[in-house]
């Protein structure tokens, strides 16, 4: 049977434009669905870097405008992948032409801009999700399935970190290709808004949403080159970030992220103690999760690590790929992403995080700001 052809328009090309691209290339052959993902068009401003990409990654044609692009009768969805000051705009343009949208993380600069972008795909009735890859790592797809089957009883205590140390350098500049994550102007925040923002969304989707909190920002380095003016600016990212809060739940929350961390590149770990188990999962040991059961025999009873590498539906997504035992990476989160939104199409249940669940992380992002300026605990705002 003839497929369903899936009109891709990408606009950016950077780290996560050749991630998603990947993962539109790789759907197909390890999740077949009534959909084929056809790589139409990739848009930048630089044509030649555009090229470049379209070549090297196989779309089909370039454009300079990203207007020009969302109003193409022959695009169905756009994938947004570039600095987080342009989600909205493009979003809101995209959703009014009737694309489907997928879009990087976080969702916007802040809440309100969020808002209006959740408003727009709603009233449009277009398909969404935003890229909070992390979700779909075979490891954490499991934890948040255990969650779900009442394994671990009343939830205590959810801790997360992630820490880089990629800025440490004090003569790094910011803005421009690159290094626009140090620029506030264009990524609206810094490490809260990069990093803790995926700790958030799969903390909201493992153990609901949170009421209230208590944050600390510090930006280091306060004032670095600026690749666009050419002038020393003051920095307005934080570089650092610790939050603790309170789940609905009655759960506690304890948050740190940094690019200041010597030594770890993308350390992202996470941890949920319950009454009955305790999980623990490390991005840099990706396919396992560790695992804790009170319910075990007294005499062996320890943590454990599972492999989450079976290909039986007990292990997520795993059953698509190899043989037991063998693992998979980082990218593959990308691909079970698409797939999962391919299947909503299908079904018609959406895959999340759709641009509501995401505007939830953007409340708790802008409460962190708040707390930390206010240094007062803040409530979180109500999607
Ligand atoms: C920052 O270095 C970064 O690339 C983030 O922007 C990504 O979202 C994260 O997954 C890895 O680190």
């Amino acid at each position: 049977m003839a497929k369903k052809p899936f009109r891709v328009g990408m606009i950016g090309y950077g780290f996560m434009g050749r991630a998603h691209t990947n993962a539109y290339k790789q759907v197909g052959q390890f999740f077949p669905s009534e959909h084929q993902v056809v790589l139409k068009a990739a848009c930048a401003r630089n044509e030649a870097e555009i090229k470049k990409f379209a070549d090297q990654w196989g779309y089909e044609s370039t454009e300079t405008d990203w207007r020009k692009l969302v109003e193409r009768k022959d695009i169905d969805a756009v994938d947004i992948c570039v600095p987080n000051n342009l989600h909205a705009e493009i979003a809101l343009a995209a959703a009014a032409n009737g694309k489907a949208i997928l879009c990087e993380k976080p969702l916007a600069m802040n809440a309100a801009e969020g808002r209006k972008m959740v408003e727009a795909v709603e009233r449009a009735k277009v398909p969404n999700i935003v890229w909070y890859n992390y979700r779909r790592i075979p490891a954490v797809s499991l934890a948040k399935k255990l969650i779900d089957e009442g394994r671990l009883g009343k939830v205590f205590h959810y801790r997360a970190k992630f820490l880089q140390d990629w800025t440490i350098k004090s003569d790094l500049p910011q803005g421009g290709q690159g290094l626009w994550r140090l620029d506030i102007a264009a990524a609206g925040a810094g490490v809260s808004g990069d990093l803790l923002a995926h700790c958030i969304d799969t903390a909201v989707w493992m153990n609901g949403g949170m009421d209230s909190l208590c944050a600390m920002t510090e930006t280091f380095v306060k004032e670095r080159m600026h690749n666009l003016t050419g002038k020393v600016e003051k920095v307005g990212i934080d570089d650092a970030c610790t939050f603790f809060g309170k789940f609905a739940n009655g759960s506690l929350a304890n948050f740190e992220s940094t690019r200041y961390a010597r030594g770890h590149k993308a350390l992202y770990t996470l941890e949920i103690n319950g009454e009955n188990m305790s999980l623990f999962w490390d991005l840099h040991d990706l396919h396992r999760l560790q695992v804790f059961d009170y319910k075990d025999d007294g005499p062996i009873r320890g943590w454990k690590s599972v492999h989450v590498t079976d290909n039986s539906p007990d292990h997520p997504y795993m059953a698509n790929w190899w043989v037991p035992g063998l693992a998979i990476g980082y990218d593959s989160s990308f691909t079970h992403q698409v797939a999962d939104f391919l299947a909503g199409l299908s079904s018609g249940r959406p895959a999340g995080p759709t641009f509501r669940d995401a505007l939830e992380t953007q409340l708790i992002l802008d409460a962190i700001l708040d707390s930390a300026k206010s240094k007062q605990w803040v409530n979180v705002g109500k999607v």
